[in-house]
């Protein structure tokens, strides 16, 4: 089975019903009164969190989806039906993002946690809506707003506090069985994990998670092994737990540190920009290992790095086991060297290496409160910062973009400007995402529908804006359109 941690998918959502113009009339009534119903609401596309999900699996196979419209109102005061949101459940921890500008929109966090990524089209009053003192019988009703529709990119985000990093078969799954309820598949071939495991660990009343990926071979940043795509969930761990396996000797050691090259690569690939002066460096922060990565003389980022030597059961010998520890500290200090990283203590290489069995439980525990106190004192994750989507607010600021000159002959050609005085008129654009629905919604070429636009405008404090910019009889607005698939629109003031 393939793991699908980011998806691409459409969504629209669904286009209010239209509302209608209607009236009630009868012998002896002779102009009777309005009774046309309001359209139903069209369906809004939700996205819900659900922890019993853990893939993107589902997306991959359907890509688009749409929900329904809502109906047309019908006579008689009735309304048309809504028709119902479309739901679409996710793991937690997944980001939605759009799909064309990349910024986060949405990351849920909570099991159940809901969001509405597009609200279904709004508008559809039917006549009864319009009645007053002087129109008693309104022959007019407002179309449906268009339903929104867009692209998203789902991706699943396992954000870790400890990332198990270590070749296959070292026994990462076995020890994030050991110290979390995970129930990782483990067995004794490479490459068993396929899909990364995130398990949560209690210490006291200190929660943290941790993320157990499939295990890396040397040339993975090659796609040698299955590759090295999934260190992008690993990075997002404040501290990496490099594990070893110990019965494999000088081997494990080699084959553990090599794996540095690995991060190495997938960091310059993936993050770095190509232009920008880097460094990665090994320093030493109080008694902790710090993998650093400055780009431009900054820090870009900091990965607290700790050592774990598994399986310390298959050498129940305990000068072995001291010897194999020099060993390690030896062996780090000489891949510095190497890699011209600047020298550490061996103390402090020391103070971070951790002996383990997921076997027998040994040193489990001493690895799982070491653990706890260094995530105490790290600084807590980032988070992403997260965007809202449309539809925006009214503000003054986004009004009027500006003026232009340039569509007057084709304004002219059709019609919305004449020749003679276009040389004085303005060409005003205007990308207030509210202005844009009720032009969308109103029946142009009714006059009475177009009264009430007006009136709207007016109510709203919309003409007033615009007129302090100067805006005069005659001018053109021409109307930003925040609907899929629909030109902007012009419209004379
Ligand atoms: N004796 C002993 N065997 C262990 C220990 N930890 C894991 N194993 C065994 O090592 C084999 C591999 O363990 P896994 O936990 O699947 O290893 P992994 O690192 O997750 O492997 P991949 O997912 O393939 O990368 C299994 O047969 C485990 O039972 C240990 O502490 N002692
Ligand atoms: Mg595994």
């Amino acid at each position: 089975m393939q793991f699908y941690d980011e998806v691409k998918i459409t969504v629209e959502s669904g286009k209010w019903g239209n509302g209608i113009a209607s009236g009630y009339r009868a012998p002896g009534i002779p102009r009777g009164w309005p009774n046309g119903g309001d359209g139903g609401r069209g369906g809004s596309i939700v996205f819900q969190a659900s922890k019993d999900e853990d893939t993107l699996l589902e997306f991959k196979y359907k890509k688009n989806y749409k929900a329904d419209n809502g109906e047309s109102g019908r006579t008689k005061d009735q309304y048309g039906a809504d028709a119902e949101d479309l739901i679409l459940t996710v793991p937690v921890e997944t980001l939605v993002k759009d799909a064309d500008t990349g910024k986060v929109l949405h990351h849920f966090t909570r099991d159940g946690e809901e969001w509405t990524a597009l609200p279904g089209g709004s508008g559809g009053k039917g006549n009864i809506h319009f009645k007053d003192s002087v129109r008693q019988f309104p022959n007019f009703f407002l179309l449906w707003e268009p339903g929104h529709k867009k692209e998203l990119i789902l991706e699943l985000q396992l954000l870790g506090d400890v990332g198990l990093i270590g070749n296959p078969s070292v026994g990462k799954s076995s020890l994030i069985n050991c110290v979390s309820s995970t129930k990782a598949k483990v067995a004794d071939y490479p490459f068993t994990t396929l899909i990364p495991n995130l398990g949560s660990v209690t210490v006291g009343d200190f929660r943290f998670n941790m993320v157990d990926i499939p295990g890396l071979i040397k040339g993975a940043s090659d796609g040698k092994g299955l590759g090295n795509d999934f260190l992008r969930h690993v990075l997002k761990a404040r501290l990496f737990a490099m594990v070893a396996d110990l019965s494999r000797y000088d081997k494990g050691i080699w084959e553990t540190l090599e794996l540095f090259d690995e991060i190495k690569e997938y960091i310059e690939e993936k993050i770095l920009d190509d232009e920008g002066e880097y460094y990665f460096a090994f320093e030493q922060e109080e008694n902790l290992i710090a993998f650093n990565v400055y780009a431009n003389d900054e820090l870009l980022i900091s990965k607290k790095i700790l050592f774990v030597l598994n399986k310390c059961d298959l050498v129940n010998d305990d000068e072995v086991l001291e010897e194999y520890k020099k060993q390690f500290v030896a062996r780090f200090s000489l891949f510095l060297e190497e890699h011209q990283y600047a020298k550490l203590s061996e103390d402090l290489i020391r103070n971070n290496l951790f002996v383990t069995s997921a076997g027998t439980m040994q040193g489990i525990e001493a690895w799982k409160q070491a653990l706890a106190r260094l995530l105490q004192r790290l600084p807590a994750q980032e988070m992403p910062d997260v965007e809202p989507i449309l539809p925006v607010e009214a503000d003054e600021e986004d009004m009027i973009v500006d003026v232009t000159e340039e569509e007057k002959p084709w304004l002219i050609e059709h019609d919305y400007l004449d020749e003679v005085t276009s040389t004085y008129l303005n060409v005003y654009l205007v990308q207030n995402p509210e202005v844009c629905r009720l032009v969308f919604i109103t029946p142009w070429g009714n006059d009475e529908a177009e009264m009430w636009f007006w009136k709207q405008l007016q109510q709203k404090g919309f003409i007033e804006l615009l007129e302090a910019e100067g805006m005069r009889k005659g001018d053109v607005l021409k109307i930003k359109s925040y609907y899929e698939g629909l030109d902007d629109r012009y419209i004379v003031y």
